[in-house]
């Protein structure tokens, strides 16, 4: 047939093979000899039954992302679909690794669907800004009903081979060889004789949706889309596939398709999709990573435990570290009180906390940390401590062992400079909760060896992170950035603006919350911290913390809380505060706007951005946007901030820095020299 397609035959059952590595995507070069292989089987009287499976990992992982936003090439995934769901003779996909989006939607055109035990199936469009567009949103209703199909579509998650037995999705779950049960499968129905009733014509569970529950249920879904498009257009088709006749529902999904994948919400969720494997790839050549199997993690606070458990839910065996076994026992505790918290919640077994928990040593010897690959120090955030462990560490750890700081903020080179064996030493930047936060930055010291950073990003993603490699600077890329922002957050207050103001124009530009109810519920004592320890003041921000308010653990911080409660409340007191500092610095409160907030605190941000990539701290724009989506919230559907940067129009961000510079003198709003090249060419390659 083709390179990416062959047709075997096991008598006259005919298996069709998508062989289109890496993840067989549904690229034009499979779709046309796809067509064609269903045709000819489908005229081939000596076939009683055909089965479409895949060579290497895994089934069908959905269209092919790529072509998007290009000219479509015939034939389409929905007219490969019409035809193979009227084919009389019995069609069954055999279903390993993951079988998404384009990839489930072939399989709802066949007549039966088998998995073997470790299948996951599910249609992730919506995590593209986009919704099923081969059928899914028509079909899927009519195997699992209206409110299962709402909810993995909304959502994009999948579900493993038996839910999707459970629900009707699949018909058979085989352990071992699928091939084999497949074939027998095939034989079997085929010698049972049809009709065969494609999953179109199956409607009987829809016509018993209570459309009342369904509307509930994607109003819920609705209120957490924080301005996405794709995921009220995923529940609007699926209530189609209630509503209205199949063929019309269809051409509705279709609709709704073209109008998703020219948006810029879906080129900014694509554009992440690609940024996130991009950010894995270190240049260069590449190396052979250096072996990690054990992890040891020093200081058993709030960050070492949550990196310790990071790496436990990863599956591997953690030496927790601590200086006094009354503190090892403190961490310890808090570790078992957060799985505990889990379990309640659901989203953990009983079985796999006792797993995970069985994977943690306490010690409080350094020389029970000779055996491990990679050393995690997450102490206290002060340099002579940090140097003090490294001391202690380099003697214990084992010759090429990994040796990694959690520090925020401190100079990786200098500590590294500290040892004797610089070229093992880099940071691991986690993000608070470290259990809970998908981003790590990575960061290359300047004697880091190739073969150590290489292994931790591999590390990374086996640990379910996004790992993003930086330069060390101050505050890496995230950080350094945020303080670009959080500078002028103040000034805005100072000039008239509320805090709640301000954390509307955010929310509204689609954070899931904006930077002082952040800085609540980080606390504002860490930043306070920092401040001192840098010599560098925030008149209002010190002052709270002068204050004791620390934010949403002490009840009070630029907002009000009640006694364990999470909702802000806006505080006279603080607002008070602000007018007086105001007044002491003779600056006059006028009225200001959302628009001029976000240029204030987002313009600065991605200038400081160009900043970073000038100097080579960032090796992509594409990274900051990955470190920006992950690990501080920007909206997915802008991209990043360097993404949106080509949304909002590079040349009209250089005006309005411009224009701020200006009047406010500052050096956050001076336009950065790669900034005006991008506003030039458009994008940001050229200063790589
Ligand atoms: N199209 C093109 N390239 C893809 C791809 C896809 N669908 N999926 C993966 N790749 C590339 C990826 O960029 C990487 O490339 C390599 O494959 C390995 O991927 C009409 C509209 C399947 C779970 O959203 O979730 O169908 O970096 O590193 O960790 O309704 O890939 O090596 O050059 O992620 O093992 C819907 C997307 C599409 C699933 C495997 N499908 N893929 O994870 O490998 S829209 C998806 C994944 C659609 C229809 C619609 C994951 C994976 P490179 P990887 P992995």
């Amino acid at each position: 047939m083709s390179d990416f397609l062959k047709v075997s035959r096991d008598g006259d059952v005919a298996i069709v093979i998508i062989d289109n590595p890496p993840v067989n995507a549904l690229s034009f070069h499979v779709r046309e000899p796809l067509m064609q292989a269903l045709v000819e089987l489908r005229d081939d009287p000596s076939v009683a039954a055909i089965v479409i499976a895949c060579a290497d990992r895994t089934f069908v992982a959905g269209a092919d992302i790529t072509e998007f936003g290009k000219p479509v090439q015939q034939p389409e995934l929905r007219a490969i679909v019409a035809t193979l769901e009227i084919i009389a003779k019995p069609t069954i996909a055999a279903i390993h690794g993951t079988a998404l989006g384009g990839g489930l939607e072939l399989a709802l055109g066949c007549h039966f669907r088998v998995t073997d035990a470790g299948a996951k199936l599910g249609l992730p469009e919506v995590k593209l800004g986009l919704l099923p567009g081969g059928g899914g949103t028509v079909r899927l209703p009519r195997l699992v009903g209206a409110v299962k199909a709402l909810k993995m579509i909304v959502s994009g998650a999948p579900i493993g081979a038996e839910e999707a037995h459970a629900t009707g999705l699949v018909d058979a779950v085989f352990e071992g060889d699928l091939t084999t049960h497949v074939v027998n499968f095939a034989r079997e129905i085929a010698r049972k004789g049809g009709p065969f009733t494609p999953v179109r014509d199956r409607d009987e569970g829809l016509k018993a949706t209570d459309l009342a529950a369904f509307d509930t249920e994607a109003a819920d879904l609705a209120k957490k889309a924080r301005g996405l498009e794709a995921p009220i257009a995923c529940a609007q088709a699926v209530r189609n596939a209630v509503t209205l006749h199949f063929d019309e529902a269809l051409a509705a999904e279709r609709a709704l398709f073209v109008k998703l994948v020219a948006s810029d919400q879906s080129r900014a969720q694509r554009h992440l999709f690609f940024a996130e494997r991009e950010a894995a790839k270190i240049p260069g050549k590449d190396f052979i990573k250096r072996r990690i199997a054990r992890v040891g993690v020093i200081g058993a606070g709030t960050m070492g435990g949550g990196i310790a458990m990071a790496f436990a839910n990863g599956g591997y065996p953690v030496t927790l570290l601590e200086t006094s076994q009354e503190a090892l026992l403190r961490g310890l505790a808090t570790i078992d009180k957060n799985y505990a918290v889990s379990v309640t919640r659901g989203s953990l077994t009983e079985d796999a906390k006792r797993q995970r928990l069985a994977r943690f040593t306490g010690s409080t010897d350094y020389a029970d940390l000779a055996d491990c690959d990679l050393i995690v120090e997450a102490v206290f955030e002060d340099m002579t401590v940090k140097k003090e462990v490294f001391g202690r560490l380099e003697a214990a750890a084992k010759p090429g062992a990994i040796l990694a700081t959690n520090t925020s903020y401190l100079d990786i080179n200098e500590i590294s400079a500290s040892t004797s064996r610089p070229q093992d030493v880099l940071g691991l930047h986690f993000f608070s909760p470290a259990n809970v936060m998908k981003l790590l930055e990575i960061v290359r010291a300047e004697k880091t060896a190739p073969d150590a950073l290489a292994a931790v990003v591999d590390l990374a993603r086996r640990i379910g992170k996004v790992a993003v490699v930086v330069g060390v600077c101050h505050g890496f890329v995230g950080n350094r950035m945020l303080a670009a922002r959080g500078a002028e957050s103040e000034a805005l207050l100072l000039e008239g603006a509320t805090p709640r103001q301000v954390d509307q124009a955010f929310t509204d530009f689609g954070w899931p919350m904006g930077p002082f109810q952040m800085g609540d519920l980080a606390g504002l004592d860490i930043g306070w911290r920092n401040r001192k320890a840098r010599g560098q003041t925030a008149v209002i921000a010190d002052t709270l913390c002068e204050q004791g308010r620390f934010g949403q653990k002490t009840g009070r911080g630029y907002y009000l809380y009640e006694a364990g409660a999470r909702t802000a409340v806006p505080d006279p007191e603080v607002e008070a505060l602000i007018r007086d500092k105001a007044a002491e610095k003779g600056i006059a409160p006028r009225a200001v706007g959302a628009e001029e907030i976000i240029e204030r605190t987002l313009y600065p941000l991605v200038n400081e951005g160009a900043r970073i990539l000038e100097e080579g701290i960032a090796a992509r724009a594409s990274d900051i946007d990955v470190v920006w989506v992950n690990g501080y919230g920007f909206p997915v559907g802008k991209g990043g901030p360097m993404f949106w940067a080509g949304l909002e129009g590079a040349a009209k961000i250089i005006e309005r820095l411009e224009y701020w510079h200006q009047r406010t003198g500052r050096q956050v709003f001076k336009p950065a020299p790669l900034l005006k090249r991008m506003a030039e060419t458009g994008s940001w390659e050229a200063g790589e």
